[in-house]
């Protein structure tokens, strides 16, 4: 058994306000999280008594530092259940992470005509370092469908995924639909075609158990914003044999070996990926955020958001002209809920809730080619962790019928 949310809640500092004269619900946490005490603790300690730079010095500061800085890496090599800490990399966040492959394992690997396989439902960040990288190598971008229902179309994958496909890249959970891909599976017909299977973890790793190896993905991209961890660090596991293949995607101090005046060489993994002094507080910060999460437990985390899904999600459809996107199946859908209601713009829809202060968010989610997709210009999205109370999703509901009457009846 985990905590209850009520309890949990009382290590998020930030979340004991007021907003617009009413206590803060915060539901945007697929676009971020909040913060735990510990973590601003791990921070705050770290600069206030370890503050040093990495892998230089051997004073005792430093010494503390790069301990420190390692041990965060370990700790998220077992999170994730990779093999060995070199095949973690510590990025700027997902769309560093991504990036990185599409520029390193696309420049190393790809060739004229090769296709990259991704799904009509990604993030910009999982697509536009395709796009990018199909421009400067004459590759062919394809895109899977999606379902009636909201999951990724199998069949269709199938179909996308064929001998000329060198890259397969998916999000392991969507941040509009909700859904979890089948990326096991993915994974194992990407293989089959001698292709590598990317992941785009960003809402999958906050949530529910992870192991990479279980997966047999070849990268996995993830952020420690999204994951109770700070901005501005995040993650990228690679296997081995393809990272030891790569080049570096940024050049300088902390990943060489030698420097001689017209060559170098770099450091072993997973230095060579790391120039330059590296987010310290950021990585330290993030291995506080893993322990806090494995206190609680990814599984307990993860069904416990399911509790809550099905609690919200009958509510939510029961609201008459209100559209959820994804699966209608509590069961088959996270904590990320994107909505609208008929007759009001998502825009007003989340003006209204914030005067009910309810946090939410509306746009395009930076999903244009889903939006597009599923024919609507930008949706409301409410997206819950673990932190979430039945009380929150009822203090949606009731806001979202007061937002709705407010608006339907005109009187504003
Ligand atoms: N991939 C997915 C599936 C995401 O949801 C996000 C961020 C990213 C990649 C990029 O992560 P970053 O940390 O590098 O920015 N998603 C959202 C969102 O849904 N609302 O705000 C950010």
């Amino acid at each position: 058994m985990m905590k209850a949310a009520e309890e949990l809640r009382q290590d998020f500092p930030i979340l004991f306000q007021e907003v617009n004269d009413e206590p803060l619900v915060y539901l945007d946490n697929a676009a971020t999280t909040q913060k735990p005490q510990a973590v601003l603790e791990a921070l705050e300690h770290y600069y206030q008594h370890d503050n040093a730079n990495v892998h230089r010095g051997v004073h005792t500061l430093a010494e503390r530092a790069t301990h420190a800085y390692e041990a965060s890496r370990e700790k998220i090599r077992q999170f994730i259940h990779a093999k060995e800490t070199a095949e973690v990399l510590f990025t700027r966040g997902t769309t560093t992470s991504l990036n990185w492959v599409a520029k390193s394992f696309g420049d190393a690997f790809i060739k004229e005509g090769d296709e990259i396989v991704i799904s009509y439902m990604e993030h910009h960040s999982n697509i536009i370092p395709w796009q990018q990288l199909a421009k400067r190598k004459k590759a062919v971008l394809k895109y899977i469908k999606i379902t009636p229902a909201g999951y990724l179309d199998m069949a269709d994958a199938q179909k996308q995924i064929t001998d000329k496909t060198a890259i397969v890249s998916i999000a392991h959970v969507s941040n509009v639909l909700g859904v979890i891909n089948l990326v096991a599976e993915l994974a194992a017909i990407a293989h089959q075609h001698g292709a590598v299977m990317v992941v785009d973890g960003a809402q999958a790793v906050p949530h529910m158990p992870v192991d990479v190896q279980a997966l047999d993905a070849d990268f996995y991209a993830f952020s420690g914003h999204k994951m109770c961890g700070p901005t501005g660090i995040g993650v990228l596991y690679g296997k081995r044999q393809w990272l030891e293949q790569m080049e570096p995607v940024e050049f300088g101090g902390e990943m060489i070996d030698f420097v001689h005046l017209q060559e170098s060489t770099w450091k072993e993994l997973p230095w060579k990926f790391e120039a330059g002094t590296p987010n310290i507080a950021g990585a330290i910060a993030l291995g506080a955020a893993v322990d806090y999460l494995q206190a609680i437990g990814m599984e307990n985390i993860h069904n416990y958001e399911a509790e809550l899904v099905a609690y919200v999600l009958p509510k939510l459809q029961a609201i008459e002209g209100l559209t959820v996107y994804g699966p209608q199946n509590p069961q088959d859908h996270t904590g990320v809920l994107a909505f609208n209601i008929d007759g009001l713009h998502p825009h007003d829809t989340a003006t209204g809730l914030d005067m009910e202060g309810v946090a939410v968010r509306a746009g395009h989610h930076c999903a244009q080619p889903l939006l597009k997709y599923l024919e609507v210009a930008a949706t409301a999205r409410a997206s819950f962790y673990f932190y979430n109370t039945k009380a929150d999703a009822d203090k949606l509901i009731q806001a979202i019928l007061a937002t709705k009457e407010f608006f339907q009846d005109g009187n504003f």
